[in-house]
């Protein structure tokens, strides 16, 4: 089978149920502050088929006049994205060795009614959007579980799988870090814990200076 990436690590579990709700929690008072947006591709303007919100001073945001960009201001309401939660800080310092937090927190929501109930997921891609591209990426899984894909640093090359369950925690670093990947299904149905179910990954950067 194909190898996972130099720097890749998965942590199964890592949240207990009772973490798992906080940080539920946190997101839907994080929600009320920066609510949900939907995401489009920069020119077509095409749909993403997650929506998103952000912790952090920065959050990552997109559309077709501006595409891909972080700032700091909420893309509808012009207000500041949400603090990081605590779970978060802990979680990035336990598992990087980098001197200080990410500056952003994307929350990428996956609802089972997105692509024309398809259910949303998302395409091999690589992110690059960050100055700092040698520090570590830390992702949490929250809800129904997912099939992600990550190959290497070309496009069209082989690709690992792995299933990520509900409290799962996966860091990247290095080569893993560049990597092409991907969320290639959501088993909806299976998981209570997201309100209006689906999954949540909430994905924390350092995007660095410009
Ligand atoms: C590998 N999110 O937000 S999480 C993304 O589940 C993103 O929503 C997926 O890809 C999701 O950009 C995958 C795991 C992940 C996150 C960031 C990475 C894997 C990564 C950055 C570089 C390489
Ligand atoms: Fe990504």
């Amino acid at each position: 089978p194909p190898a996972f990436p130099p720097g890749f690590a998965h942590y199964p579990l890592y949240f207990s149920p009772d973490q798992q709700a906080e940080l539920i929690d946190t997101v839907k008072a994080g929600v009320a502050q920066a609510p949900f947006f939907q995401p489009t591709m920069p020119r077509t303007g095409a749909p993403l088929s997650v929506v998103m919100s952000n912790f952090g001073p920065l959050g990552w945001v997109t559309d077709k006049d501006d595409g891909y960009r972080y700032q700091a201001d909420h893309p509808k309401t012009g207000g500041p994205w949400p603090d990081l939660p605590r779970l978060l800080k802990d979680l990035w310092h336990d598992v990087t060795d980098w001197p200080g937090l990410p500056e952003a927190c994307l929350i990428n929501w996956y609802r089972a009614s997105a692509n024309d109930g398809k259910g949303a997921k998302m395409g091999l891609h690589v992110d690059n959007d960050e100055h700092a591209m040698g520090a570590p990426v830390v992702s949490v899984s929250l809800g129904d579980p997912a099939l992600f894909r990550i190959g290497g640093e070309a496009r069209g090359g082989k690709t690992a799988g792995l299933k990520l369950f509900s409290g799962d925690v996966v860091v990247l670093a290095g080569k893993a870090r560049r990597s092409y990947h991907g969320i290639s299904k959501v088993d909806y149905g299976q998981s209570a814990l997201v309100p209006h179910g689906g999954r949540i990954n909430l994905t924390m950067r350092v995007v660095g200076a410009c």
